[in-house]
């Protein structure tokens, strides 16, 4: 005699794991058809928030250096990608595990009380969800309500249907004492159900991805409309410099799609001008709100800058320079009537990000401000719209995108990276980098030696930079040519003409910002307060 097991634990995973890709793809065409709540994205979003910095900050520079060293693209893009397939994943591995448990209690209780337990089980994943979801608040044009209830029934239909697949199942197997023929039938109807189980998954996917794709709303990477661009209509300011970038150096001004992007979110929250104000409260004889084309009004600034990321590596691509328009904060402080005990602004995005500015800082430096175009056309979804700020000399995490409200307070507060580990001040530090070593571009010198131009940026916040030299080997270093830099907030382009020698080389780059202080040799992590250390480049010729 031999019978026929109860499902159990393996197939719990198996059922768990199916249930939850069709219901993850259901939550997908809902976000990308109707603007409902993406589950995974909320979880992993919430999971970032509560999880201590010092596990995140590793997370980033473990997920930094494999981009890096695998050369898997842009690192801003690649890193994001990677976040939301961590999202889907881990959603589909935890659902596996609940369908596990799932099994195994119901082979204990010998598949009784299923019809009970299946509904039980999906509240209780979805109570949690739904509240989190709700307080992270990434479908603002939802009514709360809609998505509570969505996210409530999904959850729901996933426990009823993790209960019938269990009871399906189970149906094939209390029996204990089975024929060798009848375990057989059984045997193979079971599997037969698993099979159409996972073509239903199956089928359910593919049209919810073609679905999906399809759909015209939901979050999409914001297309630039190129002939709009400032720097479609413009010379660069310094578009007749005497130093020229070696050919290989990366833009001196970067293509706005290719600038680095960087959020706590697996998606920029997206907001409705129409419906958007900035608010202006705290410390106010009178609270504010201003709309998007009040604040354009005022007299606009337009400033240069590179703007870089605390996590960008040495050498890394997490930096990017263009053309920042806004409201110099000098301008509209003194029509905002502060009380007199207010000493910061407190700066809050749409995604619960935020950071503190000091008025000192604002009054002492009038190129503070809240900028809302970056070359020429509205911010994109991706880089902070409708507003963002900007102080010279801080790395990006000082600098909210998406802003919401101002909040003027009467003392100092650790901003969000700060709260999680990262420096204070967040001062950018002197960094150079050789993007190129012009290996196929020996230039005939004019004492008729053949040379090699090699080329790159550096870079000291609104430090600038006064010199860039270069070491060849072990030898002396030698200064380089810089090119007169589109402002004094942006990178330097700098090159230098290598007597060429055959043989392997290497090459190294410093620079000294401003006050003519070196940057810093010595190879530093980029937490707490960013990288530091030299550049180099090792050639065959
Ligand atoms: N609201 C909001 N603002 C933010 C962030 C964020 O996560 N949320 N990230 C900051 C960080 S760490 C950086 S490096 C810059 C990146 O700006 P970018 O994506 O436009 O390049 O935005 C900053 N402002
Ligand atoms: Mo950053």
């Amino acid at each position: 005699m031999k019978s026929l097991k109860r499902p159990g634990v393996l197939t719990g995973l198996l059922v768990g794991l199916m249930l939850t890709l069709a219901i993850t793809v259901i939550f997908y065409v809902g976000w990308k058809v109707l603007g409902l709540p993406f589950v995974p994205f909320d979880i992993f979003d919430w999971m970032t928030r509560v999880l201590p910095g010092q596990v995140i900050a590793s997370g980033i520079d473990a997920m930094v250096k494999v981009i890096r060293s695998l050369n898997l693209g842009p690192t801003a893009t690649t890193a994001k990608l990677a976040e939301q397939g961590m999202a889907v994943g881990g959603m589909l591995f935890a659902g596996a595990i609940v369908g596990a448990i799932f099994f195994a209690v119901e082979r204990a209780l010998h598949g009784r009380n299923a019809s009970v337990a299946g509904p039980v089980f999906g509240l209780a994943a979805g109570i949690p969800i739904m509240l989190l979801s709700l307080h992270l608040n990434k479908a603002p044009e939802i009514p709360p309500w809609i998505s509570a209830i969505w996210i409530l029934l999904v959850f729901l239909a996933w426990g009823v249907a993790i209960a019938r697949a269990n009871q399906r199942l189970f149906a094939t197997a209390h029996i204990t004492e089975d024929s060798a023929e009848q375990a057989l039938v059984k045997r193979i109807d079971r599997r037969r159900f698993l099979v159409r189980l996972g073509g239903a998954t199956a089928l359910i996917t593919v049209t919810g991805a073609m679905v999906g794709r399809l759909s015209r709303t939901g979050a999409r990477q914001s297309a630039v409309q190129r002939e709009s661009l400032w720097s479609s209509n413009h010379p660069l300011p310094n578009a007749d410099a005497e130093v020229k970038s070696v050919p290989g150096t990366r833009p001196e001004f970067t293509p706005l799609e290719r600038h680095y992007r960087i959020d706590i979110n697996t998606t920029p929250p997206t907001i409705d001008e129409s419906q958007w104000r900035l608010k202006i409260k705290g410390l106010m004889e009178k609270p504010l709100e201003l709309t998007l084309n009040e604040i354009r009004s005022y007299e606009p600034m337009h400033q240069f800058i590179t703007l870089a990321c605390i996590s960008n590596p040495v050498g890394g691509d997490l930096i990017g320079t263009t053309r920042w328009t806004g409201v110099s904060l000098q301008k509209l402080l003194p029509t905002w009537q502060l009380r007199p005990n207010a000493t910061h602004l407190k700066i809050h995005g749409a995604d619960g990000f935020y950071e503190v500015v000091s008025l000192e800082t604002i009054k002492a430096d009038e190129r503070v401000m809240l900028a809302y175009a970056w070359d020429g056309v509205p911010l994109l979804a991706e880089h902070g719209f409708p507003l963002r700020i900007y102080v010279p000399n801080t790395y990006g995490m000082k600098l909210p995108k998406w802003i919401e409200s101002i909040e003027a307070i009467d003392h100092w507060e650790p901003g969000y990276w700060v709260t999680r580990g990262w420096d204070k001040a967040a001062q950018m530090k002197a960094t150079s980098v050789i993007d190129t070593v012009g290996v196929n571009m020996n230039i005939v010198g004019a004492d008729a030696r053949t040379v090699v131009p090699i080329g790159g940026i550096a870079h000291a916040g609104s430090r600038g930079i006064s010199k860039v030299e270069v070491q060849v080997d072990d030898g002396p270093w030698q200064e380089a040519a810089l090119r007169k830099p589109l402002s004094k907030l942006t990178w330097v382009i700098w090159r230098y003409e290598w007597p060429f020698q055959r043989g392997k080389h290497t090459f190294t780059v410093r620079c000294f910002d401003g006050t003519g202080a070196m940057q810093s040799p010595i190879p530093t992590p980029m937490e707490p307060d960013g990288a530091a250390g030299l550049h180099s480049k090792t050639q065959m010729f």
